[in-house]
């Protein structure tokens, strides 16, 4: 299948860059400001998910409830602490493998383009100073249905000008994988095995390819 794609479609975090230990810290310090404790093993729940449905967990897990806007204010301040953790990215985060991978598609014709729940990808593709190799971005301003919906993948392919088929997916999180699957696209899982059923192939990183 990695022979005869024309495009390639990747997660961010999880594939290109480990976020998620930014994502940890920024929400584990609300948790504190709440009173309650937030550890790694609950932070895996919330990757692949979007920021006001992993507030709904978190909140879940302290056992607290609030309003619309309280939630609303809680998650833009999430969000100030974690673009401040990753304002000092640079290229040294990339994941192992994944710069040589992207230069290694881009010399044989296949068409990139990023598909993530996240609403800071662009900010994030920049400082790691890897924008110019994507096609198209498409990222959590652009779509309104979260994983596992397809509709960031279906947006990508349409983005790039092709055809599911034509297509295959990179992705860490179980509900990303699914979402590969739903829009029709192979689907290579990068993580382990017994998580990434789904998936057509599961490896550990890019360096592996
Ligand atoms: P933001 P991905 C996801 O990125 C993260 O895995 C997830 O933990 C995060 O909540 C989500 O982006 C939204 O991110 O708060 O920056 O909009 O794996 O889809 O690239
Ligand atoms: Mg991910």
């Amino acid at each position: 299948m990695l022979e005869h794609m024309k495009g390639a479609i990747f997660d961010l975090d999880g594939v290109i860059v480990d976020t998620a230990k930014y994502h940890y810290l920024a929400w584990r310090s609300l948790a504190g400001g709440l009173g309650f404790q937030f550890t790694e093993e609950h932070n895996e729940r919330l990757k692949g998910v979007s920021r006001m449905r992993s507030l709904d967990i978190l909140l879940a897990i302290g056992g607290r409830e609030f309003n619309e806007a309280e939630k609303l204010a809680m998650a833009d301040k999430k969000n100030r602490l974690y673009v401040e953790y990753i304002s000092s990215l640079d290229e040294s985060e990339l994941l192992p493998g994944v710069r040589a991978y992207l230069s290694g598609l881009r010399a044989r014709g296949v068409a990139i383009a990023l598909g993530s729940a996240s609403k800071n990808a662009g900010f994030i593709l920049d400082k790691l100073n890897i924008a110019g190799l994507f096609d198209a971005v498409v990222d959590g301003n652009k779509v309104a249905r979260a994983k596992p919906d397809p509709e960031v993948f279906q947006t990508a392919c349409r983005e790039l000008g092709l055809q599911p088929e034509d297509c295959v997916v990179f992705e860490d999180a179980e509900a990303g994988v699914a979402a590969g699957k739903a829009a029709g696209m192979q689907v290579v899982g990068i993580g382990k095995p017994e998580v990434l059923k789904d998936a057509d192939l599961v490896i550990s990183g890019l360096h592996e390819l």
